[in-house]
């Protein structure tokens, strides 16, 4: 619905107010600043609006705004900041990021080296959605591996591993965990130990629950999910790291529900299916959608048994939607 004209100039009002508000406490912040304390090297963990906790090198934590001309942090990045009393401070510079992770344009965490997608038996798994996060996250550059969690509810775990054998075959490192019932955690505790990783997946599949068993002394708020529903509870609302002991980082991040799941461009489609890439570019057509055209690199692979007819259908699906 089209706002009218006295709506319109209300939102507008409101919107100038909130940001002479914000540049006023930035003011205010910045000639603290220059009376205060010495600049320091920290890092983002976690940002809510205009502000940002910030971790200095011996762990404290300092609430800080940021100088007017620098650009949003999120979670994960190094800054330059100065604390002015107790425990705020301002971030006066944003250093340079090794990587970015973005969800449908906006950045939600910085300088990440390995992605966790994390899915479990309940909500169960579903291998289309699987293939759309994994696009997602060969997009982003980063190494990936699989976690399924919660499987101490499943009686047979012949069926699990049967449905994820196509993933293992790609070449994705695969662990089967349960956090509730503590089995087979050493392995992922042992590649955690060092490193910034990141957790990825829906909504309730327990990536909270593991941060909390990898890190005992964290209080991560963790919801039961309501039985009835069997639908994931949306726990996690800020994208949040925490440094584990033994030396590694962990960024618990809220869980993606369906509706919200990225706009992909064809290129993007394409481009995280790990299994195409070597075929791209040698079909006959330069501009091959890999549907139904003739001597179609893809196709030749699917019919010889290649590339899964699973994963094509997937491709399918992602291409026409
Ligand atoms: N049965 C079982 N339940 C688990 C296991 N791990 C976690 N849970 C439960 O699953 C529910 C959801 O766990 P969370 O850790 O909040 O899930 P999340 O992925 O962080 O969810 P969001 O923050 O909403 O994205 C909680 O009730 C946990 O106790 C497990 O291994 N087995
Ligand atoms: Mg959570
Ligand atoms: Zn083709």
């Amino acid at each position: 619905m089209a706002l009218n004209r006295r709506q319109k100039w209300r939102a507008e009002k409101v919107q100038a107010e909130r940001i002479a508000r914000a540049n006023k406490a930035s003011e205010k912040a910045e000639s603290e600043a220059n009376s205060d304390g010495e600049e320091q090297k920290g890092r983002v963990v976690t940002r809510y609006g205009q502000r940002q906790l910030v971790e200095s090198s011996n762990g404290e934590l300092f609430q800080c705004t940021s100088r007017r001309n620098i650009d949003l942090s999120v979670a994960g990045d190094e800054v330059i900041f100065q604390p002015t009393d107790n425990d705020n401070g301002i971030v006066t510079a944003l250093l340079p990021r090794k990587s970015e992770l973005k969800r449908q344009e906006k950045l939600i965490a910085a300088n990440v080296d390995q992605l966790w997608l994390v899915v479990a038996a309940e909500p169960k798994y579903q291998l289309d959605l699987i293939d759309r996060y994994l696009v997602v996250a060969e997009n982003a550059n980063l190494p990936i591996a699989i976690i399924v969690n919660k499987i101490e509810l499943l009686d047979d775990l012949k069926d699990l591993h049967k449905d994820f054998l196509v993933y293992q075959n790609l070449g994705y490192e695969l662990h089967f965990i349960s956090v509730k019932d503590r089995l087979y955690l050493d392995d992922l505790k042992q590649q955690l130990a060092d490193k910034t990783h990141i957790f990825l997946g829906q909504s309730g599949v327990g990536k909270s629950s593991l941060i909390n068993e990898l890190i005992p002394d964290l209080n991560i708020r963790v919801n039961e999910i309501s039985e009835k529903s069997k639908l994931g509870k949306h726990t996690t609302t800020n994208t949040c790291i925490y440094k584990i002991a033994s030396g590694g980082d962990l960024i618990d991040s809220p869980g993606i529900r369906e509706f919200q799941l990225d706009n992909l461009s064809t290129k993007d489609i394409l481009n995280g299916f790990i299994e195409f890439q070597p075929l791209l570019g040698h079909c006959r057509f330069r501009n091959c959608q890999h549907i139904n055209e003739p001597n179609c690199a893809i196709k030749v692979a699917l019919e010889s048994g290649d590339i899964h007819p699973y994963r094509y259908n997937s491709y399918l699906r992602l291409i026409e939607s």
